[in-house]
């Protein structure tokens, strides 16, 4: 009886180890496709002056059913612009993407923006090294009826603020941010598909 249990017991084990190589392999690595029920940690900010909105939409996807959608309008007299954004719906607010170099995602905007991308680490508690953000450039995305893919390599991030170890650590990330810069009248922009590739 001992025996047979100790049998299952480590074929149960190398199933899992298993598992967990092929898991470690899985590339690219799913951020978010919005295709679940609501936002995680959903935020957005602004300069007082410009306005935005940012849902979970139907009206467009790249993949699915369903994207995130900013209304945006930076035209007025607004200092700097806003921005939006949330943790992933499905690794409990943040996701490990250790071995990763790129971002990923698709967006689909009739005019022309000027677009901020950053990453924040997760909040780990006590260990204030694993808190720092990374700006990842501002980009002109060109106007277009279809959908765009933007891809950033991680290694050219600037860390916003050296709170930590002044390292990227990709353990677990738990903000994508998208910021809109001044000049933007009155549109929707839409983002599907956020993803990290090695
Ligand atoms: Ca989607």
């Amino acid at each position: 009886m001992f025996p047979k249990l100790a049998i299952s017991s480590l074929s149960a084990l190398v199933l899992c180890s298993i598992g967990a190589l092929r898991a470690a392999d899985d590339w690219p690595r799913k951020y978010e496709d919005f295709e679940g029920a609501k936002l995680i940690w959903p935020y957005t900010y602004d300069d007082g002056t410009s306005k935005i909105k940012m849902t979970v939409s139907e009206d467009a996807a790249h993949g699915g059913k369903k994207s995130l959608c900013f209304e945006v309008n930076t035209k007025g007299a607004g200092e700097w612009g806003a921005g939006g954004g949330c943790a992933p719906s499905d690794k409990k607010g943040g996701i490990d993407v250790t071995g990763a170099t790129k971002i990923t995602f698709w967006i689909k905007t009739e005019k022309k923006i000027s677009l901020g991308v950053a990453i924040k680490e997760g909040n780990a508690p006590g260990r204030s090294e694993l808190n720092e953000e990374w700006k990842l450039g501002v980009h002109e995305i060109e106007g277009k009826a279809e959908w765009q893919q933007v891809k950033l390599d991680l290694d050219k991030a600037t860390i916003k603020k050296i709170t930590g170890n002044g390292k990227m650590d990709l353990g677990n990330i738990s903000n994508v941010d998208f910021f809109f810069s001044l000049g933007i009248e009155a549109t929707k922009v839409y983002v599907d598909d956020i993803a990290f590739e090695k």
